[in-house]
Order: structure tokens, then sequence, then C-alpha cells
């Protein structure tokens, strides 16, 4: 008998941080714009606090829980949730094929690769009901792409991500799918739930503070790729999901939504085709 952690705030967060600070991120921003990006930022924080009368104690309390963000690793969480989506929409603006979306904290590079046609690692007994997702990778003219990869992660029955909660096995329900020569894919995996922000650490305070509410609509993460097109990185929604229209990180789309039904053989499955622009 092995005992398990339960999952945490601050567990969740240092994984998170952790795994963010071994990519090398440079930006080639140059004094100028980083100036004027500056200049905005501070120019529109202290419109806020003069609109508002911010007060000294709500400036401490300010401070204090900007330190805490960093001491439970949230800084990947709470900036995905609340500002990626930004980001994304300017990133993609003019671009044609398959919508994106946020990356988000869990993403986890170099998960086992597996043919066009697989079921992704899970355990024996893992829980949720079956889902078969198929598709193919396309161009803008709708060739299939031969060598197309689907990189596909997702939370299980529990909301909860491999590499981030301490009582799942490292690469479950994470593969990195080689499509076959016409760019198909059917990939059998089980059906997550929402995911929930932690209530426990300093994202989950802040969110009850204001009064909102903590839920992400049960998704499935995705990193397209194949040689010469722009990689597209996305999430897939379920049809008439919890917290679809009221997403708490506003990474939801219309063209991003599921509708598995039951096959003949009773197992939900569903076809979503991947568009690619030209890199
Ligand atoms: C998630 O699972 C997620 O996808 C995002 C964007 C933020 C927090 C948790
Ligand atoms: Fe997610």
């Amino acid at each position: 008998m092995t005992t398990s952690e339960s999952p945490t705030a601050v567990g969740s967060g240092t994984a998170a941080t952790d795994k963010f600070l071994q990519e090398r991120v440079s930006a080639d921003t140059p004094p100028e714009r980083v100036s004027a990006i500056a200049k905005d930022v501070l120019e529109a924080l202290a419109g806020v606090i003069d609109k508002h009368g911010v007060t000294y104690s709500e400036y401490r309390v300010l401070k204090q829980w900007l330190i805490d963000i960093g001491q439970f690793g949230e800084w990947p969480l709470w900036l995905d949730v609340f500002l990626e989506h930004n980001v994304e929409e300017v990133a993609y603006r003019g671009q044609h094929g398959t919508k994106g979306s946020i990356e988000g904290p869990y993403y986890v590079a170099d998960a086992k690769t597996l043919p066009s046609k697989c079921e992704l690692p899970m355990r024996d007994n893992e829980v949720g009901s079956k889902l078969v997702f198929e598709g193919q990778v396309r161009d803008l003219d709708g060739k299939g792409l031969g060598g197309a990869t689907v990189e596909l992660w997702h939370a299980d029955d529990e909301g909860y991500y491999s590499h981030f909660a301490p009582h799942i096995p490292d690469g479950n329900l994470r593969g990195t799918i080689v499509a076959d020569g016409e760019g198909r894919f059917e990939i059998t995996t089980i059906q997550p739930a929402p995911y929930q922000i932690p209530t426990d650490g300093p994202t989950g305070w802040f969110i009850e503070k204001a009064g909102w509410h903590p839920w992400r609509p049960a998704h499935l993460h995705l990193m397209v790729k194949a040689p010469g097109k722009r990689t597209i990185t996305t999430q897939l929604y379920f049809k008439d999901g919890e917290w679809i229209e009221n997403d708490v990180a506003t990474a939801t789309k219309p063209e991003l939504i599921l509708d598995p039904k039951p096959g003949v053989d009773g197992i939900n499955r569903v076809t979503y085709d991947f568009v690619l622009d030209p890199a």
C-alpha cells in the first residue's frame, strides 16, 4: 500500500514554475519598445489607482499578494489564466487556419511518441468515459499533411494534470501523435473533467475575494505541427459543457467546440480537422 499526497496549490504552482524556468526565453525587444510598453503599463496602473482611490492598506495587501504568488509558484497559473488570451489574440491576428487558444501552464514538451492510431498513456484503472478523437491535419488548400504531429494533453476525470499533481504517473494523458501519410490520426482517450483553479493558493484567494468562480470548462489541449507550417496551439471544448460560456481564463471560441456522439460500439467519438497556415 502506497500513500499518495493530494494535490496542493503550492505543489502544482511550484511544478509549473520549475518547468517554465527550464525554457530559455528571450524576446529581442529594443529599448525604445521596452520604454513605450512600460510607460503605458505604468500609466494604466496610475489611472486605476486614481480612479478607485486605492488606499495604502490596499497597496500593502497587493504587495503581500504579489509576494505570495511568487512563493506559491503561481505566476504561470495567474498569468496564463488572466493575460495569455490577450497575447494569443494578437499573435494569431490575420491567421486563416484553425483558431488558436492559450497554452496554459501545464504543457510538457517531449511527451511519448505514438502512432497515428493510438491510445493515450493512461492508468490501468483510469476513470472516465472513453473518447475517440479522430481527424486530419491539412494545409489551407485542403491537402493532408503527412509528417504532421498532434501533441495532446489533458486533465483526468478529476481535473488534474500529470506532472502537476503528485498522485498521477508522469506522462499520463499526454502524447505526441505522429499522423499518417495523409495527416490523419485516431486517438483513444478519456473525457476530461472541468478544471478548478486551486482554491488553497493566492490565485484562488484572489478569485474568491473578487467573488468570481474558479472554473475552466473541460478541455483538450493541442499543439499541432507540420513541416513548413505555422504551429497551432489550441484547445477543444465539449458542447453544452459547464463553464463554456464563462471560462475563468476567457479561452473558449465557438469554432473550438466538439460534439461527440456514441458510435455503434457505444463509445463516444468525434472528428476534428486542423488547418495549418504557412509558416
Ligand atoms: C489550465 O488547465 C489551463 O488550461 C489554463 C489555461 C490555465 C490553468 C489551468
Ligand atoms: Fe488546461
